[in-house]
Parts: structure tokens; sequence; C-alpha cells
């Protein structure tokens, strides 16, 4: 019997597009990956990672059943066990540990291996009930959303549908080709119909490579670039005076004490962009009918990256870009998703607020705290031995005999190698999940489409049958994905005024409630003066810097001995490490990690095209193939990953080399802030 049938579902993965797939499923096969032709951002067509995305589903190398270590810690020496038995042992251990540290002892690491909410967030309700240390996941967008929330507070801003509307698109720091590729099309509609495209980013990614102008910026210098820009503004009297006067506060301040610093010719000696350049982007800026940054997250990941946001945000404000549609700033929609996720986090069971950790310090945590230490590690949707900072550390951390780890994945990972527990997960192909969107305005409920792989069993129903085998027994432990996604959409937020949770849960893709063709702002910023705030009243309540500036090169301690500025930006082919199992994505992304050199530093260290090189710096040390190019500039390396140490020379991944050390505001990550050496390997 031959049985056809389409299933529609949501791709989970960590990106901003949130797409609406079509799976076509043949005799229980899912056969072929598909986007959604009528979803509107969707519009039909899946990036490269996920069309072909049965190469995921059934790769050789999923992980299908429970197995318990058997070799040393982070051999990867396993045997096959029974679900039974491996919740037993999690539960029991749960326990020992809980007893003999207390809760503290126990931490849950997890980012956005899904983006899920109920398989994402779940995990929470177990670790609140046990008093576990609490994750603060400060490792993708603190930093930008710190220096964004300042100045406009946390709204969409910019309907990114509305670019269309723009006649200049600045990707800010931002590869949009890569890493939102749904966005494009729109762009593209934009620049048939007359606007611009140009990239600010320290080297030539694909979206520099298709624009009209690249400003080749020095990295971590955009205060200065975007200061400089509203100097030129203010002097020539291109400000939105309008504007300022009833829509914002503190612009007096910010053109007094902050822009005169900040004249062309100073910024350009931070920006290594020439002083003309500076003036003339500036001019086209001010001009512009509706200009718009599409600024990326990774603008925030260096020690200035909240001022970085900051500077740019105000530089929308000069010129009144907030409120012409399609102009402002284009960041990041997650913010507008307020669904009532206390029902599937359950942060009243914490009985008392216990400590918490940044997941940049996951490498200081397990081998520096004693009081009490990390006995007890769960670790699901995240693979932090690749993609955490300070790795050579966390090796260190992992291996510890007297931690007991259990990692919940598809794959064997770096940190899987290293668990005690090794749980199998399912694909978003396989499970339920309401899936928001973090560049997009719309919800979906993605449904399976094929049931888990193998053994492999969903984030929920492995938390609940934990929670139950410690005894536990609220409702909440026998609750479907349905039953917690109706608590999600239980919500008296205007965002989802109207929003009928039937249709939601039937699989419609539902845009929050939120007008369309009106500017983001136009009811008011989201600050707490309700203005655009050149002036932060957030961050002068903290004792911070209330307005936007340069301030140095703080982690560039010995230049002499580290002279290379190295930055770690996003691959193609992969979603962080989520597609570095398969062989084919490797393939596209040249079959092993490589480092971007320009040709004047190459010839004066003697390094020519795919020589191995050694990257070094107080953290560690780590090999890869030189990369020649002049898309990178002088002064700056480029490794576009993120690789699976398995993958890399030496098993020694790029994160070996990044640090823990935070953004100026918000405590993010800053893996675009590094200061090595490099050479030629023997
Ligand atoms: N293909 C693919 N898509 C992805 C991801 C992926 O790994 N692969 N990751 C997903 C995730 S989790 C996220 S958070 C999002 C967004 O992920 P982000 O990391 O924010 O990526 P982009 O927005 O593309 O920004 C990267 C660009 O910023 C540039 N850059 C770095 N430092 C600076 C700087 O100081 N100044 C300037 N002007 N530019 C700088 C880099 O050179 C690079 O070109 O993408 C998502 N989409
Ligand atoms: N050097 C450098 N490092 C970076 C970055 C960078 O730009 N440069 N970017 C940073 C950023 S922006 C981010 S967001 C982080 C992301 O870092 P991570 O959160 O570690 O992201 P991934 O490497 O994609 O790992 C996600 C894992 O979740 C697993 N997974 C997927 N679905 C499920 C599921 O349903 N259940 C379970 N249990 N597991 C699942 C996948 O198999 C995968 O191994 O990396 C950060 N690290
Ligand atoms: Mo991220």
């Amino acid at each position: 019997m031959n049985e056809r049938r389409t299933c529609k579902t949501v791709c989970a993965h960590d990106c901003p597009d949130a797409c609406s797939v079509l799976v076509t499923v043949e005799d229980g096969r899912a056969t072929r990956f598909a986007g959604d032709p009528d979803h509107p951002f969707t519009r039909g067509f899946l990036c490269g990672k996920v069309n072909g995305y049965e190469r995921v589903v059934y790769s050789p190398d999923r992980l299908l059943y429970p197995q318990r270590r058997v070799g040393a810690k982070g051999e990867a020496r396993f045997e096959r066990i029974g679900w039974d038995e491996a919740i037993a042992e999690i539960a029991g251990k749960l326990r020992d540990v809980r007893a003999l540290w207390g809760g503290e002892a126990i931490l849950q690491y997890y980012y956005a291996g899904t983006m899920g909410y109920v398989h994402r967030y779940s995990g929470d309700a177990l670790f609140n009930r046990l008093g576990a240390t609490r994750l603060r996941q400060n490792i993708c967008y603190y930093g930008a959303d710190a220096g964004y929330h300042a100045v406009v507070g946390p709204g969409y801003g910019t309907d990114p549908e509305d670019i269309v509307h723009s006649d200049l698109i600045v990707a800010w720091s931002c590869n949009v080709v890569t890493t939102q590729v749904h966005l494009v099309p729109f762009i593209d509609e934009a620049r048939k119909r007359g606007a611009r495209l140009v990239a600010i980013d320290p080297y030539r990614n694909r979206t520099a490579a298709a624009a009209d102008m690249h400003i080749k910026v020095r990295p971590g210098s955009d205060p200065a670039l975007a200061l400089a820009m509203i100097h030129v503004i203010d002097r020539e009297g291109l400000i939105d005076r309008a504007f300022i006067r009833e829509r914002s506060v503190g612009y007096e301040r910010l053109a007094a004490e902050v822009l005169p610093e900040y004249s062309p010719e100073s910024a350009a000696e931070i920006c290594g962009v020439d002083a003309e350049g500076i003036r003339s982007l500036a001019r086209d800026f001010a001009r512009a009918r509706a200009p718009v940054a599409k600024v990326g997250i990774a603008v925030g990941r260096s020690a200035n990256g909240g001022a970085s946001m900051q500077a740019i945000s105000c530089l929308a404000g000069a010129v009144g870009a907030f409120d012409k549609l399609g102009g402002g700033v284009l960041y990041d929609s997650g913010c507008e998703f307020k669904v009532n996720l206390d029902a599937v986090k359950r942060p009243d069971w914490l009985e008392r607020p216990t400590r918490i950790l940044n997941m940049t310090d996951l490498a200081a945590a397990l081998t520096g705290w004693d009081d009490p230490p990390i006995g007890f590690l769960y670790v699901h949707g995240s693979n932090p031995m690749a993609t955490a900072p300070q790795s050579a550390l966390l090796e260190r951390g992992l291996g510890r005999e007297d931690l007991f780890t259990v990692v919940h994945e598809r794959f064997l990972t770096d940190t899987a190698r290293f668990a005690d527990i090794v749980l199998p997960a399912p694909t978003w192909a396989e499970t339920d999940d309401l899936v928001k969107s973090y560049g997009t305005l719309y919800l979906q409920m993605g449904r399976a489409a094929i049931p888990p792989l193998g053994e492999s069993r969903p984030n929920l129903e492995v938390i609940q049958a934990i929670g139950r085998a410690l005894g536990y027994d609220d409702p909440w432990f026998h609750s479907s994905v349905d039953d917690l996604a109706r608590g999600l959409l239980a919500t008296d937020h205007p965002n989802f005024r109207g929003l009928d949770p039937e249709r939601v849960l039937a699989g419609e893709t539902t845009r929050l409630n939120l007008p369309r063709g009106v500017p983001g702002f136009r009811g008011g910023f989201k600050t707490p003066s309700g203005k655009l705030e050149f002036f932060s009243s957030i961050l002068e309540r903290d004792g911070l810097p209330p307005m936007p500036g340069w301030r140095g090169d703080p982690f560039n301690t010995d230049p002499e001995r580290y002279p290379f500025r190295l930055i770690t930006p996003p691959a193609h082919h992969f979603l962080h490490t989520s597609f570095g199992a398969l062989d084919g994505a490797r393939r596209r992304m040249g079959g092993e990690p490589r480092v971007m050199v320009h040709p004047d530093d190459a010839a004066r260290l003697g390094i020519a095209d795919g020589d191995v090189v050694e990257l070094q710096n107080d953290l560690a040390a780590c090999r890869s193939l030189a990369q020649v190019t002049d898309a990178v500039q002088p002064g700056v390396l480029v490794a576009e990953g993120v690789w699976w140490p398995e993958h890399s020379r030496e098993g020694r991944g790029i994160n070996a080399l990044t640090s823990s050390r935070q953004t100026d505001i918000g405590g993010g990550s800053t893996f675009h802030d590094n200061r090595v050496a490099i050479r030629r390997a023997e």
C-alpha cells in the first residue's frame, strides 16, 4: 500500500525565520521538505540547510536509544540501556546530589536547539522544583538587546515585511543572506523599487558581496562610526527637528557632550573608514525617505557591543527614521511574543531564589565553584563543548569524575561524548510544538510529520518521566504538549487579543495582533519616558553611562603578543553546530575549519593559502587552514563556524580561543572580540 501525505509543520531551529514547512511523508517516511507557499515570510522556499532535511532526520549518526558511559569521561564509549533504567539512574543521581550538596549543585544547561516553547522550556519546571542553580541565558543577544532597549525599549520597531518601503537598507553587522535568508526577497523587492543596500561589516560576507556598497569597518568600532554619522547630520542641519522635539528626550545632551568627540576625522582613526566616506554615508542616511538599519545581533558581541547598538539606534532616531514606514531599526521581533511562559517554566515552583549562572561562565563554574560544586549537569538543546567560550577549560570541567552529566541530544556531539547518560532526542519533524520567531511577527504550531525515530523521546516527555520518578505528581507532569500550548496562549497581552488558541493549535499561521503598514513605535517608544531616549534613563538608573560612546578597546591588553583580532561569525551551511554532523554540510563549508587572513598579513608572516596555521592566545592554541583573501581586512581574522571540535584539527574548536568576558552593558557574550597571534604551523 502506497500512502503519501503532506504534513504542515514549523522549522524549530534557532533562526529568526521560523519557517512553515510542508513535509511529504511516503509510507511513513519523510521524503521531502518544502517551504510553505502560503506563509507570508517563508514564501515557498527553504534555506539550503533545511532543504533536504531528510538527510538530518535519517542520518546514520542519529542517536536512537539511551546509553550509559562505560569508558573514561569524554572517550565516548557507551553501552545501550533501556529508558526505564536511564530514568531510574538519573532520578537516583538527582536525589543523591541534592541530599549531599543541596539543589544548587544541580544545573540545567540549555539553549535554543529547539525554538519550540514547550520542549525548549519544560526543563525549567523540573529544575525549579529541585531548587537547582538557575541559568542566565546570555550567550546570544544580551549585549545588543541592552543597547536597543536603552534607546527605544523592547519593541519590534520595524515590521520586517515593511522593509520593502525602505529606500536605504544598511545591513549593519548582519549577514542576512546567511542568517536570515527569508528577509532577502523583501530586500530585493525594495531594491527593485530603487533602494540601495549598504553593508557595514569587518569582512566581505555574502551580504556585503551582494550589496551596492561595503564599508569595511574595524570590528567593535561601530559606536564611533554611528556617532560620527550623527555628528555630520547634526552639523549639516539634517536632523529631524520635529521628531527630536516631540518624540525623543536627551538629544541636546548627546549633541553637546558626545558628538564633539566624534568628528568624521577622529572616528576615521577608530573605524578604519575614511572621513569622506563617513560624511557621504551620513548624508545618504539623512536624506533617504525611509532609511533602515538591519542590525545583526552580532553587533553586540564585542566589549562595546551594547554601545554599538545604542549608537545605531540613536542614529536612526536623529533622522526620525522610526516614524517612516520601512525605516528605523530592524533588529529582533522576539520581544513581541509575550506568551504565558510560566505555564511551561513554573517559576512558582522555585521555593527560594537560587544562585544564577551566566551561560558564558559554564567552564568557570564547572571547574571553580565549590559552594556547592556542580555535581549534576543536565544538557539539552545546546552543545556547549563546541559553542560556549573557553572550551579548553570547559573540557576539564566536563571531564570531572565527580560530575554526573546527562545529555539529551539528536547526535553524539562533543558535549554528549562527555555524558554519563546520553538520551536520544527527535528532530522538530518528529514532534509537536508551538514555535515563535525572532525575525517575523508570526507564530505557528508545528505538528509531527512522523513519529520519533528509534527510541528517541521529546524533551517534555523525558522531563516528565524524571519528575514522576522523583515522586512529583502534579498534573503538569502528565500534561500534553497541547495542554501546555493552551497554557502558553492563555494571556491577555494585547499582542494576542483576538487570537483563537484553537486555530493556532490547528496549525494556522498566526500573525500577532499588531497593525500592518504602521511603524512599530507609532504608539510610543517602550522606554520609561515613552520617547526615544538619546540619554537613557534606564542606564542612568543602573549607574552606567547613559549615552553611547566608543570606550577604547578594553580586551586588547597585550597587542604585542596578540596583534590580531579574531571574529567568529555564523557559517552559511551550519546553524552553530546543528548541521555539523552532516558530511555534505561540512563539504560545502570547505571540509574543515578555515581562518581568513588578509594577503598583506599573510605575506608578512609567510603564510600561503591552504597552509595549516596555529592561532593562539592566553586561553589556548588551535589549528586550522589559512584562507588568504582580501575579503577580510589587515589585522583581522575571520573564522566562520561553529565547527564541531571533533572535526577540527587536534579536536580543538574555535571557542578554545574565545573568552567569557562580558559586554559593556547587558552582560552579553563577546564572541567577536578576541585577540590572538597567528603563525604558520610546522
Ligand atoms: N546559517 C546560519 N544562520 C543562522 C545562524 C547560524 O549559525 N548559521 N545562527 C542563528 C542565530 S543563533 C542567530 S543569533 C542569528 C544572528 O546571528 P548573528 O551572529 O547576529 O549573525 P549576523 O546577524 O549575520 O551577524 C554576523 C555578522 O556580523 C559581523 N560582525 C562581527 N563583529 C562585528 C562588529 O564589531 N561590527 C560590525 N559592523 N560587524 C560585525 C560579522 O563579520 C558577520 O558578518 O542568526 C541565526 N541564523
Ligand atoms: N565562536 C562562536 N560561538 C558562538 C557563536 C558565534 O557566533 N561564534 N554564536 C553563539 C550564539 S548566537 C548562540 S545562539 C549559541 C548557540 O549554541 P548552541 O545552543 O549550543 O547551538 P547548537 O550548536 O546549534 O546546538 C543545539 C543542539 O541542540 C540539539 N537539539 C536540537 N533539537 C533538540 C531537541 O528537540 N531536544 C534536544 N534535547 N536537543 C535538541 C541539536 O542536535 C544541537 O546539538 O552559540 C554561540 N556560540
Ligand atoms: Mo544566537
